[in-house]
């Protein structure tokens, strides 16, 4: 077996909301790489995690001896390197939605991430505030209207997996540790994205995490 050029440095698979975005988009397109990782419950790996990552957070991606960072600039990276992967949508409308809603996930939602953080494989208990609330609507407002307008030939966002599903991945997690219920084609929308053998893959390992930590 030849060993894969590029190595995804990530935080723990049961915190790591950002870490999940490209992990999925390499793990759901069957792309060779190699896992790296640090502690983000550590103290200690907080001196590892600045020697190591060009911005001082993870993931950080290693490809032939040079590095990408940033969720977003990782998976763009990704998105150039295999074009006939198609990661974004090949209609040019649903590839400017798709970017919006992207970014729109990558710089808002403040809210929510303060007030659920990510715990893959935990339920955990919250009281959203107003703004929480509003956050929880556009992005079911988001699973909706996409899925209305653009999800013809797949069950995906816009139809086939694409870097946006990615993006919303941890709000999926989210949904389900927190007890947010969503409906019709929202729900529909995140019990697909749950059920996807990247996402259980990743739950077991959040899964192996936690009992690692308690045991
Ligand atoms: N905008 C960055 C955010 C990355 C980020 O906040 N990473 C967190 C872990 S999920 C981190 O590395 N924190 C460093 C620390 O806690 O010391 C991205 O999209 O990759």
């Amino acid at each position: 077996m030849t060993t894969p050029d590029m190595t995804l440095l990530i935080g723990n698979k049961n915190l790591s909301s950002w870490s999940l975005r490209p992990w999925l988009v390499l793990s759901h397109y069957g792309i060779a790489f190699a896992e790296d990782h640090v502690r983000l419950d550590v103290p200690d790996d907080r001196a590892t995690i600045a020697a190591r990552t060009p911005a001082g957070w993870v993931p950080v991606l290693w490809h032939k001896g040079d590095a990408v960072w940033d969720s977003l600039g990782i998976c763009e990276y990704l998105a150039d390197l295999y074009l006939e992967r198609h990661m974004w949508p090949e209609d040019a409308r649903a590839r400017a939605v798709a970017r919006s809603v992207t970014a729109e996930m990558h710089s808002g939602f403040a809210a929510l991430r303060n007030e659920m953080p990510m715990y893959f494989s935990e339920e955990k208990e919250a009281t959203p505030s107003e703004a929480c609330r509003v956050n929880i609507a556009r992005i079911q407002n988001i699973f909706k209207d996409c899925r209305d307008e653009f999800g013809d030939g797949g069950p995906f966002l816009f139809g086939a997996f694409s870097i946006a599903d990615a993006f919303y991945a941890p709000v999926v997690s989210r949904f389900r540790t927190y007890g947010v219920t969503c409906e019709g084609a929202a729900a529909d929308y995140c019990e697909m994205m749950w059920s996807l053998p990247s996402m259980q893959q990743w739950y077991r390992g959040a899964q192996a995490e936690v009992l690692e930590a308690e045991a």
